[in-house]
């Protein structure tokens, strides 16, 4: 049996296309499959919600490969071993509180189990702006990565959606965009981007439940993007705080697909 290149083509276009269709409208989108996107991810689609994931990178994981300063191991606290325990991946414990994973396994496992769960991850697309009608976030608009690499004048396509997640990491890249518009005015203490803070593990992993939340109407915030938003510190390759700030957002945008919200 021979193989034909350009069914080969074939294929990978079509069913390219048959999931970018699919993916246009859904209930969350996400912009970045970091730890933090990719856990939101999980637990919306392993509870029924479609969930889609714009990356702008070739590879997931966003600074979770990297561990720190390239030595490739993360650190956890024992709050969210829970969470490594549910995507299978290994851990050993270090200290008391102190729990060391491999970066690339726990990249691969969260992006594994993220796609197996239902969530559709299109890499290499990045989220340029936003879409607001009636004072409330409800799509956003998506293109190449290589577009603005290239600095080509691209015009982008919109994808629609209920409620969106920036977990862009410290660059809270979707936020900055909707703070940029006149007469936007965000759930902060300046209702404005607050800046995120230097280096703090320990406040910035206990911050960063508090500032998983809505900043917007229909827009929510996760991960480093939360602690750029409300002006909390980094806290460095400590991992637990972006898994459980996932996973608590798709907690509170599960409660309110249940109360109707959605509707
Ligand atoms: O930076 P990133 O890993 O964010 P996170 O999930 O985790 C933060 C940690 O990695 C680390 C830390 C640990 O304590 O402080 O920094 O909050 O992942 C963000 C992802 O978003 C992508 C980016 O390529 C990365 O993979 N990204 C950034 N801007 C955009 C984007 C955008 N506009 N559209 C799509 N993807």
């Amino acid at each position: 049996m021979g193989l034909d290149e350009v069914t080969i083509s074939k294929a990978i276009i079509e069913d390219f296309n048959k999931d970018l269709l699919n993916f246009l409208e859904v209930d969350v989108a996400i912009g970045g499959a970091g730890p933090a996107g990719l856990t939101a991810a999980f637990y919306l689609a392993k509870n029924g919600v479609k969930t889609v994931i714009f990356e702008r990178s070739l590879r997931t994981g966003g600074g979770m490969p990297g561990g720190g300063m390239m030595f490739n191991k993360i650190v956890v606290q024992k709050a969210a071993t829970e969470i490594l325990k549910e995507m299978g991946i290994n851990y050993s414990k270090y200290k008391e509180n102190y729990y060391v994973a491999d970066s690339i396994e726990a990249t691969s496992a969260l992006t594994y189990k993220a796609v197996q769960a239902g969530v559709k991850i299109f890499n290499l697309m990045e989220v340029e702006d936003i879409m607001i009608q009636r004072e409330k976030l409800c799509g956003f608009v998506i293109n190449w990565t290589a577009v603005r690499l290239s600095n080509l004048h691209v015009d982008p396509l919109t994808i629609r959606c209920k409620a969106g997640i920036d977990a862009t990491g410290h660059d809270c890249g979707i936020v900055k965009n909707l703070e940029k518009r006149s007469k936007i005015k965000l759930n902060t203490s300046t209702g404005k981007i607050v800046g995120e803070g230097a280096m703090w593990a320990e406040e910035g992993e206990k911050t960063i439940l508090e500032n998983t939340k809505e900043v917007y109407p229909g827009l929510y915030v996760v991960g480093m993007a939360a602690n750029a938003v409300y002006g909390t510190p980094r806290m460095g390759p400590i991992f637990g705080g972006m898994l459980l700030s996932g996973r608590k957002a798709a907690q509170i945008i599960i409660r309110g697909v249940r109360s109707s919200f959605f509707t």
